[in-house]
């Protein structure tokens, strides 16, 4: 990897995946791709190449991958499920059409290719927990089934075309740098900048409902393990369960007040988002990423959270 473009580059993994790659390849071409009314701001937009990329529109796309030699895509654009369920034909021309475009381009150019998966790939049919890397995907959510669907296309153009296509089934993301949108573990971000704002937390989860979640540090290394992993070595491509903690929100508030004595949470139930949280697995069995490329997180719950409120309360004063 050393030109490398980010498509939806000022999302919440995007914007901290861009950085990390331009500090790890200071020589190449660290792209950030975003689109019109999400542009690049301050570090993002100044610290490297940046170019509008609308996964909808595939010549545009083979333009920017001739003038920056792209040999790698980041390919973030998504609606997040619980935004997915209120526009659901857009997360279908966002998350598939948009991802046929790329992966044509990419037969054409030769370039490979990370489209994110998640555990909302997942359905109530789904085993709970330690589920296995290969198992029942019946999700009821549009973004599951459009996750489903960009795992098989992924899959597809690898067997057929030969195509470098990789990817992780992400947990929740935890992150102090930029906020997620629309999502259903969204919450175990947001308790935490209530939490250093002193502000009393309305919890759309209920208590009692697992979901793994992961740090944003170990994302980011399992976005760029898996795309410098040995090819010999992998038996499978997309995507990979990865998993690092299993959280309700209980033990998010437990951990915050122990930080924070004085945090508040009580539970005002968001119905859309309770179904989504409670068709999903609690707990990945992650043992296939960890042998076909040695995946293996760095953060668990609590050196998780003496990070993000350390980081938060410079952030916010
Ligand atoms: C969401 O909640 O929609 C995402 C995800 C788990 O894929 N954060």
């Amino acid at each position: 990897m050393k030109n490398v473009l980010v498509i939806g580059s000022t999302g919440q993994i995007g914007s901290e995946l861009t950085a990390k790659l331009r500090s790890l390849y200071p020589g190449g071409n660290i792209v950030a791709g975003y689109i019109k009314g999400a542009e690049p701001k301050g570090e993002l937009l100044e610290g490297g190449p940046c170019a509008e990329v609308d996964v909808r529109d595939g010549s545009g796309l083979a333009a920017i991958a001739d003038k920056y030699s792209i040999d790698t895509v980041y390919n973030l654009a998504a609606l997040l499920s619980a935004k997915a369920e209120v526009k659901p034909l857009l997360a279908w021309d966002i998350q598939v059409n948009g991802l046929i475009n790329i992966l044509e381009v990419a037969r054409e150019k030769g370039f490979a290719v990370f489209t994110p998966s998640s555990i909302g790939s997942f359905g109530p049919e789904t085993p709970r927990v330690n589920t296995p890397q290969d198992t029942i995907q019946r999700p009821r959510s549009m973004y599951g089934v459009t996750k489903v669907a960009t795992e098989l296309l992924s899959d597809y153009y690898f067997n057929k075309y030969g195509v470098d296509t990789r990817s992780v089934r992400f947990p929740g993301l935890i992150s102090h740098v930029t906020l997620p949108g629309g999502g259903t573990t969204d919450y175990a971000v947001e308790i935490f900048y209530a939490a250093v704002k002193g502000e009393d937390f309305a919890c759309p989860i209920p208590a009692g409902v697992f979901m793994d979640m992961m740090y944003m540090p170990d994302a980011l290394k399992a976005a760029i393990d898996i795309m410098n992993a040995d090819p010999s070595k992998l038996v499978h491509r997309n995507s990979f369960n990865i998993a690092s903690m299993s959280l309700d929100p209980e033990m998010l508030r437990k951990v915050i007040s122990a930080r924070i004595p004085a945090f508040k949470m009580h539970y005002e139930l968001d119905p859309v988002r309770e179904k989504i949280a409670e068709s999903w697995p609690d707990k990945m069995d992650d043992s296939c990423a960890r042998e076909e490329w040695g995946w293996a997180p760095a953060f668990d719950l609590d050196s998780m959270a003496d990070d993000m409120i350390a980081a938060l309360r410079v952030k916010l004063g």
